[in-house]
This record gives C-alpha cells, structure tokens and sequence, in this order.
C-alpha cells in the first residue's frame, strides 16, 4: 500500500497529519480498552492488541498508558503489541475519584467535547460547569448539548438561565437524541477527520445519540429511573466508533465523580475573579466587608448566586487538587523544588 493510500486509509479513524510515522511500523487508533487487552482500529479492520511490558510497569504515571482515542505504533506479533503512543493533540482528563491522587484521561486526539445534560430531572448548569472548566486546557472545544427536549415544552426559561451562565462562545443546542433529523445539528462537529467525545451523566442519552448518529443500535440503552432521571450506569467502557458522517465519536460511561486536575485555570469564571480584585480590602473575604464588589454584584442581580457558590466550590477544589499534584510531583524529583507549569491561578477566596 503507498503513504497516500495508507494516510486516506487513517483519515477513517481521525489522523490528521500528512506524513507517516517511521517506517515499518504499523499505525492504529485505540477504540476500546478492556481488561484483557486493547481494541485497535487501522481504518480497515478492527482487531486486537496488547500493550508492551513497559507501558505495564508499576509506577509508570497511567498517562502515558494508551488509552481510547490515542494513535499508537505497533510492532507485528501474534497478537501485535503496542510500542508507542503518538503524540496527543488534546487530552481530556480528570482526578480519579478517591483518595490517592490520580489523573484519569477520559479521551485524547479530540476536537470537541459535547457535554450532554438531559432536559429532565438531569439538568444541572452547575455540573455543566464543572464539565467546562475539566475541558478548558484540554485542546478540544466545548459544545454544550441538551438532551430530551421532546419531552418537555417548558424549558425556554431554563436554556435562558444557562446561556447567561456560560461564555457566548460556547455553543449551546437541544436535541432529541432519537430523532435522526433533530441530531443533523451536529453535524458542524462531525465532519471527516473529526473526533468528538461524549460525556455527560448516566441516562443523559449519550449512547442514545450515538446509535442514532450511527443510524444503528450498536450501543446498548436503558430506561432512567422515573423518580429521579438518574440512568442505570449501562455503558461501562469508552467506545470510539466510526460514524457514516466521516467523523469519529467516542462515547463513554456515566461518570459518577468529576474531580478537577488542578490544572484548571477556571477561565469560565474570570470576569468573577476580575470583579473579586475591585473590592476595597485586598483580602476581603466577600462576606459583609465593606466596599465588597462581589456582594454588590450578588445583590444587583449582576452575578447569579448559583453560579457564584459554583465557582467557590470549584476554585477550592481546584487549589486543592493543585496542592496535591505540586506536592506529588515533589515527591517524584526528590524534594526538589519545581517550577509551577500552571496558568494564572486567583487568590484564596475563603478561608
Ligand atoms: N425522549 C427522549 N428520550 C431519550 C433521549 N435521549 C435518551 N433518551 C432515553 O434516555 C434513556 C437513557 O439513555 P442512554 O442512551 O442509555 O443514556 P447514557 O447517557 O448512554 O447512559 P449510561 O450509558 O448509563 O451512561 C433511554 O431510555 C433513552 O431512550 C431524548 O433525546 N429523548
Ligand atoms: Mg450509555
Ligand atoms: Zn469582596
């Protein structure tokens, strides 16, 4: 097979580049990841691989494991094993949940990170938020979806509500994710070349989206509990899958937790950490001090409280998680000290 063939051959599962890797060794994208090995697509046949023995190694930081999403190189065998993983041109993660720290890649070579909420018992501007700042320095592009609005003809005031809530540039779309003409929309995000991932929680009807993008039911479905929208946690592995549009999307399993890294900068929130800096006291506390501009805002209307208790919760969990990943990477070099790689972090807000 010549470079152009094998390079039209990858456009199927999302290579970009016009050039191969070195020569002789045989380029995949991983789709599945499961417990026995992994699941690699070339662009013409689905089959399986196992991880070289170093990616296995104690110790090793699980990012630079391959995981679902990832270009990887590939030594022949019986079954081939992979050598490398490629470059990433975007990574989204979170904090594993629990104790030990541990970042967690949901998804890597992604352009676009729809966020799904449903427009039932599941809507939830806060969480969409926190699904924002994980997807801010991830080098994808948040598209904000919302999710069964056939079945509700009440929801203009919320949609309204959330646009105010999040920056302008961030698309927002309802959608019914079983009607194959309502989910046209996507299309923009979908094109040949494209990767997208799906996130959102259990029962938000990603998978629903995804057979209907598919136009076939590949992924299985199942029925939210009725008094609380809550879903069944049915998709229990991340999944990429070719669509017939041309574009790659990955859909992946409720996630019950949603820690931030600590790399967050929180950009969603600059023009609250720009309004904290006009208050009179430094270090005010934005409680009952005088002259404090985020109280004024609050009781004008200016600022939600909703949003404004959100971006506390998220900027304390932030420095902590921060905390904890400066103190593990410490750790890793011996106690030495090391150079903070992260962006423009704001002042403590509480004590
Ligand atoms: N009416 C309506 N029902 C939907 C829509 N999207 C999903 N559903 C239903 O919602 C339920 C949950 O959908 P799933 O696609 O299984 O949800 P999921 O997000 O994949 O859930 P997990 O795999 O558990 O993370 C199913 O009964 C779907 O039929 C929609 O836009 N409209
Ligand atoms: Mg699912
Ligand atoms: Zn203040």
């Amino acid at each position: 097979m010549s470079d152009a063939e094998s390079i039209e051959r990858l456009r199927r599962i999302g290579w970009r580049d016009d050039v191969l890797p070195a020569a002789g060794l045989r380029l995949a994208r991983v789709v599945a990841q499961h417990r026995a090995g992994y699941e690699l697509h070339d662009g013409e046949t689905l089959f399986g691989a196992q991880p070289d023995g170093r990616f296995l190694k104690r110790g090793i930081d699980p990012a630079e494991r391959p995981v679902v999403g990832d270009f990887v190189e590939l030594a022949d065998g019986t079954p081939p094993h992979i050598v490398s993983v490629r470059p990433r041109r975007s990574t989204l993660s979170r904090a594993a949940a629990g104790e030990r720290y541990e970042r967690q890649l949901i998804a890597t070579n992604i352009d676009y990170v729809l966020v799904l909420t449903g427009l039932d018992g599941d809507f939830n501007p806060a969480r969409i938020e926190r699904y924002l700042s994980l997807t801010e320095g991830s080098g994808a592009q948040p598209v904000v979806l919302l999710s069964k609005v056939d079945t509700r003809d009440d929801v203009a005031e919320q949609i309204a509500a959330l646009r105010t809530r999040l920056p302008t540039d961030t698309p927002i779309h309802t959608l019914n994710g079983k009607d194959p003409a309502s989910v046209t929309l996507l299309a923009p995000y979908l094109q040949p070349g494209d990767s997208a991932v799906l996130v959102g929680s259990s029962g938000a009807g990603k998978s629903t989206l995804t057979n209907t993008l598919l136009g076939s039911a590949t992924m299985a479905t199942a029925a939210v509990r009725s008094h609380d929208s809550r879903g069944r946690h049915t998709t229990t592995h991340r999944a990429l899958l070719q669509l017939p549009s041309g574009g790659c999307l990955i859909d992946t399993p409720g996630m019950r937790e949603l820690k931030l890294t600590g790399d967050e900068n929180l950009d969603l929130f600059a023009d609250i950490e720009a309004l904290a800096e006009q208050c009179r006291f430094a270090d005010c506390g934005h409680g009952s001090e005088p002259g404090c501009a985020v109280q004024v805002a609050l009781d004008t209307g200016e600022l939600a409280p909703g949003r404004w208790r959100n971006y506390l919760k998220l900027h304390d969990e932030r420095e902590e998680q921060a905390a904890t990943l400066e103190a593990r990477l410490r750790r890793q070099r011996g106690g030495r000290p090391i150079e903070q790689p992260r962006g423009h972090r704001g002042q403590r807000e509480r004590d």
